[in-house]
């Protein structure tokens, strides 16, 4: 049905976060391959996902542009389209290793995946619609609807909607097919945003709406939710939206308390990725963070995207628990902190946590 596993790899789920709204999360110790399958690739939805009719379905560009237009499934199919991979992560991705523990789905390493995504450019149709020169953002709206969780909490229901700025619009797809396939119901059928380089957040699913704007959009979603507090030059608190992710890097094995043999080779394996930026140089420490080695990379730097990596680890002789670290920078030499940043809250957890093994 889907991208194939091996025949020989284990038959393994996702594991269940929230049951409705679905929300579900990669098994990270089973990367494997560069592309995820879709059947693994995690699901984060805040309201029941809306099933929408392809033949009644029209996508909307409107808003400050000459010539607002709809289009419909099938006319945006028949749009000359391009295919990328581009890495998901949801902002609030690692939320367990937080301490003390905090609200929100507690995702371990895999509310992250990456896919390869077919679909038409966002400049594609912002070029047909004729942007207004005042234009500073494009606003996703999506048909799904509901009571969000995060306080300040509106009134009344709340569709989900996210902004992007007008600089970062040459990089988004409208996308409607993920690894080949097409998209399902619980990833945004028909048509979804895909914004590489940024939190999952902004890739907006069961677009409805595409509204360009001339004022920066400060709805629920980047400001109660997804956003943070950043310093104005005075240094007053504000409330920014989160965007671009943060340089990381994550051990998919050994496994949290892993058994390995003592005095063995052991390969040691994981993905890093990043913004706007590729990922330059990922080293891993297994010693608690003393001393850094760096990796093998298995795929070609590229902006929004993963890179896998492994590294050729010999258990000590002397048995005991060791912590492993992986610590990831970018071409713009930001690298991973050693402790969570408290203005982020909940969210950009991307700090070099440990994995303890156990080595026996
Ligand atoms: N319409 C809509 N789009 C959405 C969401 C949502 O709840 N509703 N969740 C966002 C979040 S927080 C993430 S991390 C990604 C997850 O995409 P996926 O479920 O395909 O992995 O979708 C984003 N797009
Ligand atoms: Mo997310």
């Amino acid at each position: 049905m889907s991208t194939s596993l091996a025949p020989s790899a284990p038959q393994v789920g996702l594991i269940i976060r929230e049951r409705e709204p679905v929300n579900l999360e990669y098994p990270f110790d089973q990367l494997e391959e560069f592309l995820t399958p879709n059947d693994l690739f995690y699901i984060r939805s805040h309201f029941k996902a809306p099933v929408l009719d392809r033949h009644a379905y029209k996508l909307a560009i409107g808003g400050a542009v000459r010539e607002p237009f709809t289009i419909t499934y099938e006319e945006l199919l028949a749009m000359p389209s391009v295919t990328r991979p581009a890495t998901l992560e949801c902002a609030g991705n690692g939320r367990i290793f937080l301490v003390p523990q905090v609200k929100g789905a507690q995702w371990q390493l895999g509310a992250v995946s990456t896919a390869e995504w077919t679909g038409v450019p966002l400049t594609a149709l912002l070029e047909r619609a004729g942007l207004d020169p005042n234009a500073c953002e494009v606003l996703f709206e999506a048909a799904d609807t509901g009571t969000p969780k995060e306080e300040p909490i509106p009134p009344g229901d709340t569709s989900y909607a996210r902004s992007l700025a007008i600089g970062k619009a040459k990089d988004a797809i409208i996308a409607y097919r993920m690894n080949g396939e097409e998209i399902s119901v619980d990833h945004g059928f028909p048509l979804r945003a895909i914004v590489p380089g940024h939190y999952g957040m902004a890739s907006v699913k069961w677009l409805t709406h595409i509204r360009v704007l001339t004022e920066p959009f400060e709805g629920y979603w980047q400001t109660s939710d997804y956003g943070y507090w950043d310093y104005d030059e005075n240094q007053n608190p504000m409330r920014r939206a989160l965007g671009q992710m943060a340089v990381k890097s994550a051990i998919a094995r050994p496994r949290t308390r892993e058994f390995v043999p003592a005095g063995s080779p052991y390969r040691v394996f994981g993905a890093a990725w990043g913004s706007d930026t590729h990922i330059e140089k990922v080293e891993v420490s297994t010693d608690d963070g003393q001393t850094w080695q760096p990796v093998r990379f298995l795929d070609e730097a590229q902006f929004g995207v993963w890179r896998r990596w492994e590294f050729d680890w010999s258990a000590p002789e002397e048995k005991g628990t060791y912590v492993l670290k992986s610590r990831a920078t970018d071409a713009q030499g930001n690298s991973q902190p050693e402790h969570h940043d408290k203005r982020f809250g909940t969210y950009v957890i991307h700090h070099t946590f440990g994995i303890e093994v156990v080595v026996r």
